[in-house]
């Protein structure tokens, strides 16, 4: 029979189409490699949905083009195609298979969603601080970080925290992605499965500079992660000593460095995001207001603790997170690297 031919060649023609679409799907490394337990199911749910799109996607698209081929309307012919009146069964089916594929999709999406929060109470957890533009991470052992180190197959629990507007904690090969709300503490667990340098970025517009809101993350097998937090803690109690001793620009620069001045401020002339400190210190730095002052001490201190007291001309306030955070004599350390910059 005629008829029967057709549906043959179709039904052949979709389980192709649906193949090659779904290796297609995965050939265009829609995913980037994948890095924390928490995507495992996540990574199923998606490769479910990468098929289910494939076979419907060809069930839609093949008998479509096949139509359009094989059915054309023969030259001079000018009768009308025949009256089809409705089909009950096909639209029953029709409306019954997607509706429970639907319910499914919701069923496996909450179990899945149970296992990406799934909470392990031995969770370390690190204070992690979203600002205009970039990120600070405080860890509960008293130090602070510009990269956030974590140890490889442990669960972390992270305390997302803005200082001043929306942001969004984002690392694509951990999959999971979470707001950081002024005035709230926001949670983010993660198992790291895989041991890396990744990125995290902020997925939240917020402002200008918000394509530059990155910061490097690093997962470290156990062991070295253990080395690296004792040297941290050694670090700091160290830092922490000296600067409570005579200023030393030594010590400025590498806070420079690593608290994000860096990422802001050249020390040779050229712009960043804020103003170089390249002959800042005593020379005049016209501000905002139309005023100038003389870039002593106080004025250095007072940028780095109240950034939007005095705002430089030409920058807009609340550009400059506080460094409010930082020790006394970690202030005094970096005044004195300024100075030496003049
Ligand atoms: C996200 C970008 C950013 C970071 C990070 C940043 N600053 Fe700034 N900073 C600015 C901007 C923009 C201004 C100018 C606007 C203003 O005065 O608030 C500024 C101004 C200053 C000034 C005023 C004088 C001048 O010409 O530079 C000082 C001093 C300063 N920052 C110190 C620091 C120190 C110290 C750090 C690191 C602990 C730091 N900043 C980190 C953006 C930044
Ligand atoms: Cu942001």
């Amino acid at each position: 029979m005629q008829n029967k031919k057709h549906f043959i060649i179709i039904t052949v023609l979709i389980l192709l189409v649906s193949v090659l679409t779904y290796y297609a799907l995965l050939s265009i490394g829609l995913m980037p490699v994948s890095a924390s337990i928490q995507s495992k199911p996540i990574d199923w749910l998606f490769d479910l949905e990468f098929k289910l799109i494939a076979f419907f996607f060809s069930l839609i698209m093949v008998p479509l083009v096949y139509s359009l081929v094989v059915f054309r309307r023969k030259d001079g012919d000018e009768t009308d195609g025949p009256h089809i009146e409705g089909h009950t069964n096909l639209e029953l089916i029709w409306t019954a298979v997607p509706l429970i594929i639907v319910i499914a999709l919701g069923v496996i999406g909450a179990d899945n969603l149970k296992q990406v929060l799934a909470v392990d109470p031995q969770a370390h957890q690190v204070k992690v601080v979203g600002f205009q533009w970039g990120w600070r991470f405080e860890y509960p052992e008293g130090f602070t970080t510009n990269t956030l180190y974590l140890p490889v197959d442990q669960q972390v629990l992270l305390n997302l925290e803005s200082t001043d507007v929306l942001h969004s904690f984002w690392v694509p090969e951990f999959r999971i992605k979470q707001d950081l709300v002024p005035g709230q503490i926001t949670e983010y667990r993660i198992t790291p499965s895989l041991i890396g340098n990744y990125k995290v970025r902020c997925a939240e517009i917020c402002g200008t500079s918000h394509s530059y809101m990155e910061a490097p993350v690093i997962v470290l097998s156990q062991a070295d992660y253990a080395v690296w937090r004792d040297d941290q803690i050694k670090l700091a109690k160290e830092q922490e000593l000296a600067s409570a001793g005579k200023p030393d620009a030594g010590r400025g620069q590498v806070l420079y460095q690593e608290s994000g001045c860096k990422a802001c401020h050249s020390v040779d002339g050229s712009k960043g995001v804020g103003p170089t400190w390249d002959g800042l210190f005593e020379s005049n730095v016209p501000l905002a207001d139309g005023t100038t002052v003389a870039a002593d001490e106080a004025f250095v201190r007072e940028s780095i603790l109240m950034p939007s007291a005095k705002v430089v001309k030409g920058y807009s306030p609340n550009a400059m997170p506080n460094f409010s955070y930082l020790k006394d004599g970690q202030v005094n350390d970096i005044i004195e690297y300024i100075k030496t910059l003049k």
